[in-house]
């Protein structure tokens, strides 16, 4: 009888979500951008409805995919295994790749033109279908992470606002040009409204959430301290509550060291910003009352991270997390027990960052006072922590299978929580602290186990006041020196954008978009123009001037990610991803088995749910977007 049952709702399931994704594939033919669905959301149907199947047989084990002992699958259908589709046949090597989005009217304007005999290019005027420019393609250069050649298309010249059409002979596409001031805002806000869509602990209401509403996953009052994370004044299974927070990812996991950068980058958006933010309005619960909706939606976050230090010492976890990755079920669907997993100086370090950059920014505004003072001590007591244990590594505990987040080194968290904390408090002993971390942790691309650059944006934004020029000098002279190698290296590309072989790792979408960030920095402390180039060729390359032809905003674009590793896209039965997500990008690891359709760095991409380490979106990839965009739309 209870067989029955589970055959019941095992095949009840998977009826749906086959209607659902039908239904999709239907509504799929009516257009080549749908007809996309069809090729990779198909193959993963096919194969989740084949689990679900073998699951009625009582085989789940067969469908688990390669995660090990997984104790989530207790009680949720296990995720699609990966092994699975074939490779679409690559034309993107024939079409004229360029931001899918727009430009701006001043903004530099380059398409990449595939390799053709043809010497010049034409800018139509879409509104009296004339010739607005013809200019001269440059020479054409091979890109060797991609082993394709292109000729670059300048038509920077062109600043009306507009719909324009670029076209070159023998080029079989003829690609879409549009030119206005707004035509970042729509995708900015995707990007920021995705961190909504990926909040724990709450239900998403269809007033704000649309077809992708849903109920409420993970309230979090409920969390064990694993045995990693034990000590006398809480023993191993103590239950503490640290609800809220966003979802990292495509999982539905919390991880500090992630949340953190991800936090911080978004408060910079607003720091930097705060005119933009004051009314930008992306229809978030909060929306309307006298605060930007982006610090609201930062205060999701933060006071989950808040939650996350221990009381009794300072110490704070690194992850909030089950035991193995969830099946491929909605948030509500999962019933896994949750822990706080071992304490460690990474998380440590970089919570005492976040909490002490939160509480100057939100400092200014009064219905944060309290809170304001309650981050300021924690983020004391986490460097405290910190200077008493400086050197306690991450170990993955042998039964935790989830993200791992794994840094032995710590001086570039030490930089920036110094950093964080000489802005806050004006303690010369941070400032002292923060020079000695300069000489082993210099300026380099901000990912999540290299933050010293984010400790010296902080000082050169902020700190001008509090530093001798001597100092402020210096640090703005190293800082530089990185902004100066990003513009090199957009010089000797083929594409004209800053990414080189050793970009391509996974979350490779991130590392361009983390290099625009440092590039809009040194914009704003020189106005040197060729740092604001370098930055508009890295947005562009994220929205589509890149050799896979993606534009990889999830629903922003002609070409767009439409299966991203993301849980809830997956789950639920609407056939369009949620939006706004960046997803990782091309990177040759390979790490999931997947069928891809080349080896080649910039072109090691799926668009595959299969594809976690291509295709996944995670929280720490949309915020130097959020951020990229800001910087370029306020500062055109
Ligand atoms: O640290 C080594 C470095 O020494 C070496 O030179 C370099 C060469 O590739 O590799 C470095 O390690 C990389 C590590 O990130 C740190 O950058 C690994 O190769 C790379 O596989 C690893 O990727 C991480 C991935 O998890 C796998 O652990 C990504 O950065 C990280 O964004 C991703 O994060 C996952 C979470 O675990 C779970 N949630 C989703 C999220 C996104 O996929
Ligand atoms: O879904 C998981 C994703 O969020 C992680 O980033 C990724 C790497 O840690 O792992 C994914 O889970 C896979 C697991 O590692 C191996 N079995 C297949 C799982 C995805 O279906």
């Amino acid at each position: 009888m209870i067989f029955i049952v589970i055959v019941y709702i095992i095949g009840f399931n998977s009826f749906q979500l086959t209607m659902g994704k039908l239904k999709m594939n239907i509504a799929a033919t009516a257009t080549s951008k749908l007809r996309l669905i069809k090729t990779s959301a198909n193959t993963s149907v096919k194969t989740s409805v084949k689990c679900a199947l073998l699951g009625a047989a009582v085989m789940l084990g067969a469908c688990g995919g390669s995660g090990g002992s997984d104790p989530g699958i207790v009680s949720d259908p296990p995720p699609p295994s990966t092994p699975a589709p074939a490779p679409t046949p690559n034309d993107s090597q024939e079409l004229i790749k360029l931001n899918q989005i727009g430009f701006l009217p001043n903004a530099v304007k380059i398409a990449a033109v595939p390799a053709t005999e043809a010497t010049s290019f034409e800018l139509v005027n879409n509104a009296n279908d004339t010739v607005v420019l013809t200019g001269e393609l440059s020479a054409e250069q091979s890109w060797p992470v991609s082993s394709t050649s292109v000729k670059l298309a300048d038509f920077s010249s062109v600043t009306s606002a507009g719909e324009y059409t670029l076209r070159v002979e023998g080029i079989a596409n003829n690609a879409s040009v549009s030119i206005g001031e707004s035509v970042y805002l729509n995708v900015h806000d995707a990007a920021l409204k995705a961190y909504y869509f990926n909040r724990a602990s709450t239900e998403l209401e269809s007033t704000h959430a649309g077809q992708w509403a849903r109920l409420a996953g993970h309230p979090d009052t409920n969390v064990q301290v694993h045995v990693s994370a034990a000590d006398t004044n809480r023993p191993a299974g103590t239950v503490i509550s640290s609800p809220k927070g966003w979802y990292d990812a495509g999982d539905y996991n919390k991880y500090i060291v992630n949340s953190g950068i991800s936090t911080y980058t978004l408060m910079q958006a607003y720091e930097q910003f705060p005119a933009f933010y004051a009314d930008r309005d992306v229809n978030i619960p909060e929306s309307g009352n006298d605060i930007p909706d982006i610090l609201e939606e930062i205060k999701w976050n933060l006071d989950w991270m808040a939650s996350m230090q221990d009381p009794n010492d300072g110490g704070v976890y690194h992850k909030l997390t089950t035991l193995g990755f969830s099946g491929t079920v909605m948030p509500h669907e999962t019933t896994a027990q949750r822990y706080v997993v071992q304490k460690g100086t990474s998380a440590t370090l970089n919570f005492a960052a976040v909490m002490a950059s939160a509480s100057r920014i939100y400092a200014a505004l009064p219905e944060f006072e309290d809170d304001a003072a309650a981050w300021r001590s924690a983020a004391i007591r986490a460097w405290d922590w910190a200077q008493a244990n400086p050197n306690v590594a991450y170990q993955q505990p042998s039964d935790v299978n989830t993200g791992e987040y794994g840094d032995g080194f710590f001086d570039d968290e030490r930089l920036w929580a110094a950093a964080e904390l000489f802005l806050l408090t004006r303690q010369p002993s941070y400032l002292t602290s923060f020079k000695a971390m300069t000489a082993s942790a210099g300026p380099g691309v901000p990912a999540w186990p290299a933050t010293a650059t984010l400790g010296y944006i902080s000082m050169l934004s902020a700190g001008e006041p509090l530093l001798t020029s001597e100092d402020y000098n210096s640090f703005q002279n190293s800082f530089l020196g990185l902004a100066n190698t990003i513009v090199d290296q957009t010089e000797n590309s083929a594409y004209g954008v800053a990414m080189e072989q050793a970009d391509f790792v996974w979350g490779s979408n991130s590392v361009a978009l983390n290099k625009s960030m440092v590039l809009m920095n040194a914009f704003e402390l020189t106005g040197n123009q060729a740092y604001e180039d370098a930055a508009v060729a890295l947005v562009d390359y994220v929205l589509g001037r890149n050799p896979t032809d993606f534009s990889f905003v999830t629903g922003y674009g002609e070409k767009t990610p439409l299966d991203p590793h993301h849980r809830p896209s997956f789950a639920d039965d609407v056939p369009e991803p949620v939006p706004g997500f960046v997803a990782g990008g091309p990177q040759p690891g390979q790490q999931d088995g997947c069928n891809y359709p080349s080896s080649r760095p910039a072109l090691s991409y799926l668009d595959d749910w299969c594809s976690y380490s291509t295709n996944e979106v995670t929280i720490n990839w949309n915020a130097p977007l959020v951020y990229s965009l800001a910087a370029l739309h306020n500062k055109q």
